[in-house]
């Protein structure tokens, strides 16, 4: 065992879909902020870029799985180690596979390759102890947060629109030729991960599941919405194009809280929490970002924010005029001249279209699933139920009459 093991948490067991006890024992050091010191002066990579004999690291992970340590020297130097667990952070009896590190290393290195502006520093990977090292952001704030206080984020969905279509054009057959795309493609392969996301966004919400809770208020709106049949087609039809559609490499998770913004043209927008990085449908992006902009939207709206709702209704329509704008300036070099601009077209058509389907899927599973979002969560009994049900409503309205563009006033009927 190397000098950093000073702790090891408790392995946990559970059930298969077979019923079978199955052991999940944690098998390598978990990072603790006194064994920050040692593991990176054990790393000469890291070493070479923080002082280990006075780095201070404190833990700082919010999100729902893995450890996050920001790790500051004395001299100035910073960095952050995100570390995974091989269970859920927030409910350590959820086993999940310890490697999702090394898709968030591909998701960085792939992303900060074609838009280093927008995709944070990969500095290292260490597969053995499932750690990545990457740039410090905490100069930037978590976007979820800046939207809930009522912040305004000029340019940001923008600049996500823009890193959205780099990373889908580059590792598509777009922009890498076909050998390199099947090879990045099955190195990518993120079942476990994947599998959650099936879970989560296209399943559970639909079913009786011990994860789903509701505002009694809320529940008839979801009752109505769940037992329609073409709405539960719907979602169907989309969770197989989430499934069989891997015609890019797709962030997998991008929602608000996955992006950092800040102020400074450089440091506008970064790209975080790449774990769920997979060869996807690039709409599932897309929507993804949109819903989480409706959830904004409706806090907006519920606490009578009337510049930053206005800013919002039109939220959709410029990040995806940036998204097309951006992929038709990469265009001219694509690697396959048999593909003609009248791809392009028919491409950017169904992903406009699919894009609205999962940003639905996306909106009612944060109101009804395990992964609710502060937008909706820390409004006030009244105001939450406006809220939720004009996200529910608006979901609706996607799947049973999708608009057929992205345009101004997508959020409103
Ligand atoms: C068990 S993970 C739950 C959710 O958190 C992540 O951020 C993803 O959105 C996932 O669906
Ligand atoms: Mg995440």
């Amino acid at each position: 065992m190397t000098p950093t093991a000073t702790r090891a948490p408790t392995p946990s067991s559970f059930r298969s879909p077979s019923n079978a006890l199955v052991f999940n024992p944690v098998d390598y050091p978990i990072l603790t902020e006194s064994t920050i010191a040692p593991y990176l002066a054990d790393r000469p990579k890291l070493a070479a870029r923080i002082d280990p004999h006075t780095v201070e690291a404190r833990e700082v992970g919010d999100g729902n799985l893995n450890l996050v340590f920001v790790c500051r020297d004395e001299f100035g130097s910073s960095l952050v180690l995100k570390q995974s667990l091989p269970y859920v952070r927030v409910d350590p009896s959820w086993p999940l596979t310890a490697d999702r590190s090394r898709s968030e290393a591909i998701g960085l290195s792939e992303a900060h390759a074609v838009s280093p502006a927008t995709a944070p520093m990969l500095f290292e990977y260490d597969h053995g102890q499932h750690v990545i090292a990457m740039e410090d952001l905490s100069d930037l704030t978590v976007w979820r947060a800046a939207l809930d206080s009522g912040v305004v984020t000029t340019g940001a969905d923008e600049a996500c629109g823009r890193h959205i279509a780099r990373l889908a054009f580059a590792t598509s057959p777009f922009g890498r030729p076909g050998e390199d795309f099947r090879r990045s493609r099955a190195e990518a392969t993120n079942p476990e991960l994947c599998r959650i996301t099936e879970d989560l966004v296209f399943t559970n919400w639909l079913i009786d599941h011990k994860h789903n809770a509701v505002a009694d208020r809320v529940a008839p709106v979801v009752d109505e919405l769940s037992s329609l049949s073409p709405l539960r087609a719907e979602v169907g039809r989309l969770k197989a194009e989430f499934m069989t559609r891997a015609e890019a490499l797709i962030h997998g998770d991008l929602h608000t809280g996955s992006v950092m913004v800040g102020s400074t043209p450089d440091r506008l927008v970064k790209v975080i929490d790449t774990e769920f990085c997979c060869y996807g449908p690039v709409a599932f992006d897309v929507g993804m970002l949109i819903a989480n902009a409706l959830f904004a939207h409706a806090r907006a709206a519920a606490l009578d924010r009337a510049d930053q709702r206005r800013w919002l209704s039109d939220f959709p329509h410029r990040f995806f005029a940036a998204f097309v704008d951006e992929i038709w300036s990469l265009w001219p070099s694509r690697v396959d001249s048999a593909i003609d601009d009248e791809l392009a077209n028919r491409w950017l058509s169904r992903v406009e279209l699919d894009t609205i389907g999962f940003a639905a899927c996306e909106a009612i599973r944060r109101v009804v699933g395990f992964a609710k979002v502060s937008d909706l969560q820390s409004l006030d009994p009244d105001q939450h139920v406006a809220a939720a049900t004009d996200v529910l409503r608006t979901a609706q309205r996607f799947l049973l009459e999708p608009p057929t563009q992205i345009g101004a006033s997508l959020f409103t009927a």
